[in-house]
């Protein structure tokens, strides 16, 4: 039976999707699997319950190329503690079943982060209140998802964009508990459970540069300070031909601290349709990041920051590795390409 067959029998039997069109839907990428290619790394998708078992196409490659997955959404404060104490586990709980049943990883995300909070986290809190409504927090999922995440985005986007002036960003963890804010959210995670790899993402740390240097001396005080923190991740949200060339140098600084690292977000912005050339030109910009992260022995996983074009983040901007239509495009093969350790396309 092929595997189309197969996981469109599973999906039906799990939900009731009307399967008519199937025949119209593509064929599984030339027999390529990235997810296989990457071994001994993870190859990853943001995941979307917006799309997962409601877009066959996009289910399909879901099921099919990826090794782990971080809930796009699911996992963040608004989403799944709305209200104080307070738990909807629901959408994030389909999204770990879904990676369980394809034999992949989670990588939750995220516990401290200066958006996407509830009103009542912002608010309305003293400074005694919010720490305890931030260990509560982070003690409830990690105890509800306890054996079932390889690694959680303890921290997300807290370093300032104003280095070297500032080194944290100014929001209500900051606000609240200045420069214990991240380390607090680090040690609650750990005292929870031990095995979950835990992250500090970030955005425009890729390259060698005034706010990574800033992550890089955070990271070596928590270290000498025994703060727990096991991995640094890179998001990688590139603009077409603005991959750093210090990408490769600086995860290997990081990697040298004794850390992991890991592309945890990775899309390449067209910022329009696109052509044969820009085609090209993401092809070759994905094949560089992938590259960097197989050159680093430390790198754990790359992870694509959703699966289509259609579903992306950014409308327009078609940056995945997937067309609308859920087909190949050359970022795809040169994807392929990278973690077979071919030269860029
Ligand atoms: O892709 C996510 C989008 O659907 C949400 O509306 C948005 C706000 O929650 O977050 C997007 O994901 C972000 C991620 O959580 C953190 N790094 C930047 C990502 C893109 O904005």
């Amino acid at each position: 039976m092929a595997l189309r067959s197969v996981l469109l029998a599973v999906i039906s039997a799990i939900v009731s999707i009307p399967t008519a069109n199937a025949a119209s839907t593509p064929a599984s990428s030339n027999n390529i699997i990235l997810r296989n290619l990457a071994v001994p790394r993870f190859f990853g998708a943001a995941a979307n319950t917006t799309f997962l078992y409601h877009d066959l196409n996009y289910t399909e490659v879901i099921s099919t190329q990826f090794s782990i997955f971080t809930p796009e959404n699911e996992m963040k404060w608004e989403d799944i503690e709305p209200e104080p104490n307070s738990f909807d586990f629901g959408p994030a709980d389909e999204i770990v079943r879904f990676a369980e049943s394809v034999n992949a990883k989670v990588r939750g995300h995220n516990f401290m982060w200066g958006s996407q909070l509830p009103p009542w986290v912002n608010d309305t809190l003293t400074a005694t209140e919010l720490d305890r409504a931030l260990q509560n927090h982070i003690t409830k999922v990690m105890e509800h998802y306890r054996g079932k995440l390889y690694a959680i985005d303890v921290v997300n986007e807290m370093i300032s964009d104003n280095t070297p002036n500032e080194t944290f960003k100014d929001n209500i963890w900051t606000e609240k508990f200045g420069e214990e804010a991240v380390p607090k959210a680090l040690t609650y995670a750990r005292a929870v459970d031990s095995q979950p790899k835990l992250y500090i993402n970030d955005y425009s740390i890729e390259g060698i540069n005034s706010k990574s240097d800033t992550l890089y001396s955070v990271l070596q005080g928590f270290i000498a300070d025994g703060v727990p923190i096991d991995a640094v991740g890179f998001q990688c949200h590139f603009y077409l031909g603005q991959v750093p060339d210090t990408l490769q140098q600086n995860l290997q600084r990081f990697a040298d601290l004794g850390l992991d690292v890991a592309i945890t977000e990775l899309d390449i912005n067209l910022q329009g349709p696109g052509n044969a050339t820009s085609l090209e030109q993401q092809a070759k910009d994905y094949w560089t990041v992938v590259n960097a992260c197989v050159q680093t022995k430390r790198c754990v996983s790359v992870t694509v920051w959703g699966v289509s074009d259609d579903h992306s983040w950014i409308p327009g901007g078609n940056p995945l590795p997937w067309n609308a239509e859920k087909q190949p495009k050359p970022a795809f093969y040169a994807i392929a390409d990278a973690f077979e350790g071919k030269p860029e396309p």
